[in-house]
C-alpha cells in the first residue's frame, strides 16, 4: 500500500486529545491517525536567522515532519500573502486585500524551498495531499524539482467567484498553479462551479462534467486534471461520547450552575473577521430589544480564542468585539446575569463538546466558511432525546448539508434574531426530527469518507470509481 503524505502550512502541535482550534488541523489529524503517514509543514517556529532543520518525529502510525521558518519567510508568506491577500479574497472581503509583489515572490519562493526539503523525504510510490490557500504553487514546484509522484489539493476555505479572484493580482498564475495537481478537492459545488467558471471564461480552458458523480475533468494551461466536491466531516459518534463525558467535568458543571435556569446560546470560533462576530452580537442584542421576556432568561457564550493576532485587521476585529459585547452588556446587564460572556481564549475540545451538549441553540453565523465545522460539531454533540438547534449562516459550506439547520443571512440582523428567537422555543418533536436529519447526514459523510473518496479519485487517475455525492 503506497504511504500517504499530507502537507500543510502548519503542522498542528498535537496534544493528547488532538489539535486546538483551527479547523484543518481537526480534519487532517482525524482522517490521517486511521491511515498512518507522514505529516509535513510548518512547526509554527519563527527564527531569527539560524538555518531551519527539519525534525521528526515519530508517533504511532504518524511522522511529523516539521521545519521553522526564517522572520522574513514568515512575513512575506504567512502573514503577507497568504494571510494578507488571499485570505480576505477567499471570503469575499476585497475590502480588505493587500498586495505586495514582493509578498507574492516571497510566497512562490518559500513554497518552492519546502518542496525541496520535502524531496528527499518522499518515496517513489507515495500519494501526496497538499492543503490549503498557502501552498498552491507547492505542485509546480515538485514537478520542476523531478517529483512524478500523484499529487492532490484541497483548498479548505471558498473558491471565490472569478470577479472577486481577479482583484488579487497574480490570480492567472495561481489557477495556473493549481492545475499543475491531479486531482483539485472543493468544499462544495458552489467553489467547484467558481473555479471551472474561472478556468473557462478567465483561461480559455475547458470543462467536461465528470459521469456517475466521478470528478470534472478540466483541461487548462496544456494540461488535463480532474476536480471535484469533496465536503469535509467530523466523526460524529466520536464527539458525542466527547460530549456527554464532558458534560461530568467541572467546566460543564461550573456553567451549568452559573446558568440557573438559563437558556445558553453557544459559539466558538477563532477570533476571524471572516466568522461574521459582530453581525452575531448584534443579532443577540436585537432579541433582547424585541422580546425583553428573554431578558434575564437567556445567556450567550461565545468563545472566541485568538488567532493571526500579529495582524492589524485582525486587531481590529478584536478591539470591534470587545467595544460591542461591552456596549451590549452594559445596556442590558443586571447585578445577577451578564448576557454575552465572551472569552478570548481556548479550550480543551471535551469542555467544548460538552457545553455543545448543555446548550438550547447553536449559533453559527459565518460571513463566508469554506465549511465550518463547528456546525457539524455543535450536531454531533447534541442529546438524542433533548438536541438543541443549529443556526447557521448560508454562507458556510456546511448549510449545503445540514438543511435541518435554521438557515440565515448573517447581514440580516432581524432575520438572526427571529431565527434565535424560534430555535429557543422550538417544540421537542420539531428539535429531534431536525437532529435526525442532520445527524443521518454527519455519519453518511464522515472525516474517513471525506477522506477516502478524496484519495480513491487521487490514485485512480481515470476516475472510473462509483463514489457517493454529497448532498
Ligand atoms: C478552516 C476553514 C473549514 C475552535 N476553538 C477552539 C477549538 N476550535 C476548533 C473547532 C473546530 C476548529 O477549531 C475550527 O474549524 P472551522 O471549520 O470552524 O473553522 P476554520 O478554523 O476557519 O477552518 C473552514 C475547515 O478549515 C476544515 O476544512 O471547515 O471553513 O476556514 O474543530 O472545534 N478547539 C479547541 N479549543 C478551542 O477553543 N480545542
Amino acid at each position: 500500500m503506497s504511504r500517504l503524505i499530507i502537507v500543510s502550512n502548519r503542522v498542528a502541535p498535537i496534544s493528547e486529545g488532538g489539535p486546538a482550534a483551527g479547523g484543518l488541523a481537526v480534519g487532517v489529524y482525524d482522517a490521517l491517525k486511521e491511515t498512518g503517514g507522514m505529516w509535513f509543514g510548518w512547526s509554527g517556529e519563527v527564527l531569527s536567522s539560524t538555518p531551519p532543520h527539519i525534525d521528526v518525529v515519530e508517533r504511532g502510525p504518524v511522522t511529523f515532519a516539521t521545519i521553522g521558518l526564517v522572520r522574513r519567510d514568515y512575513d512575506q508568506y504567512y502573514r503577507g500573502f497568504s494571510n494578507a491577500t488571499l485570505w480576505p479574497a477567499f471570503h469575499y472581503r476585497a475590502d480588505l486585500i493587500q498586495y505586495d509583489r514582493h509578498d507574492f515572490e516571497g510566497y512562490c519562493r518559500v513554497n518552492a524551498w519546502l518542496a525541496q526539503q520535502l524531496v528527499p523525504l518522499l518515496r517513489e510510490d507515495d500519494v501526496i495531499w497538499v492543503h490549503d490557500y498557502h501552498l498552491i504553487p507547492f505542485a509546480q514546484a515538485l514537478r520542476a524539482a523531478g517529483v512524478k509522484n500523484r499529487l492532490g489539493f484541497f483548498l479548505h476555505i471558498p473558491f471565490p467567484a472569478p470577479q472577486v479572484l481577479l482583484s488579487v493580482p497574480p490570480h492567472r498564475a495561481l489557477v495556473e498553479a493549481l492545475c499543475s495537481f491531479d486531482l483539485l478537492g472543493f468544499q462544495t459545488v458552489p467553489d467547484l462551479r467558481a473555479f471551472c467558471e474561472y478556468v473557462v471564461h478567465e483561461a480559455g480552458g475547458q470543462v467536461e462534467a465528470g459521469a456517475d458523480k466521478a470528478p470534472t475533468l478540466v483541461h487548462a494551461f496544456g494540461r488535463t486534471l480532474r476536480a471535484q466536491a469533496y465536503p469535509i466531516g467530523v466523526y460524529p459518534d466520536e464527539i458525542a461520547q466527547l460530549a456527554k463525558a464532558g458534560t461530568r467535568g467541572k467546566p460543564a458543571r461550573t456553567m451549568k450552575a452559573t446558568l440557573h435556569e438559563r437558556k445558553l446560546i453557544m459559539s466558538v470560533d477563532r477570533l476571524d473577521y471572516s466568522k461574521g462576530l459582530v453581525e452575531r452580537f448584534r443579532a443577540f442584542e436585537r432579541l433582547l430589544d424585541q422580546v425583553p421576556a428573554y431578558r434575564n432568561h437567556v445567556s450567550f457564550v461565545q468563545i472566541a480564542p485568538p488567532t493571526r493576532a500579529d495582524m492589524h485587521a485582525y486587531q481590529d476585529i478584536r478591539l470591534r468585539l470587545e467595544s460591542e459585547s461591552g456596549r451590549i452588556n452594559g445596556r442590558f446587564a443586571e447585578l445577577d446575569w451578564t448576557p454575552i460572556r465572551y472569552i478570548h481564549r481556548q479550550y480543551e475540545r471535551q469542555v467544548l463538546a460538552a457545553l455543545f451538549r448543555q446548550s438550547h441553540v447553536g449559533y453559527v453565523t459565518p460571513l463566508r466558511d469554506g465549511m465550518n465545522l463547528v456546525a457539524k460539531e455543535y450536531v454531533s454533540a447534541q442529546d438524542p432525546d433533548d438536541p438543541g438547534v443549529l443556526v447557521l449562516s448560508r454562507f458556510a459550506g456546511a448549510a449545503q448539508e445540514l438543511t435541518g439547520a435554521l438557515i440565515v443571512n448573517p447581514i440580516d440582523i432581524d432575520g438572526m434574531a427571529d431565527a434565535l428567537a424560534q430555535g429557543l422555543a422550538m417544540p421537542l418533536a420539531e428539535r429531534r426530527a431536525r437532529y435526525r436529519d442532520m445527524i443521518a447526514q454527519l455519519r453518511e459523510n464522515n472525516v474517513s469518507v471525506w477522506r477516502d473518496n478524496f484519495l480513491r479519485d487521487l490514485k485512480d487517475g481515470e476516475g472510473t470509481a462509483k463514489r457517493r455525492a454529497p448532498r
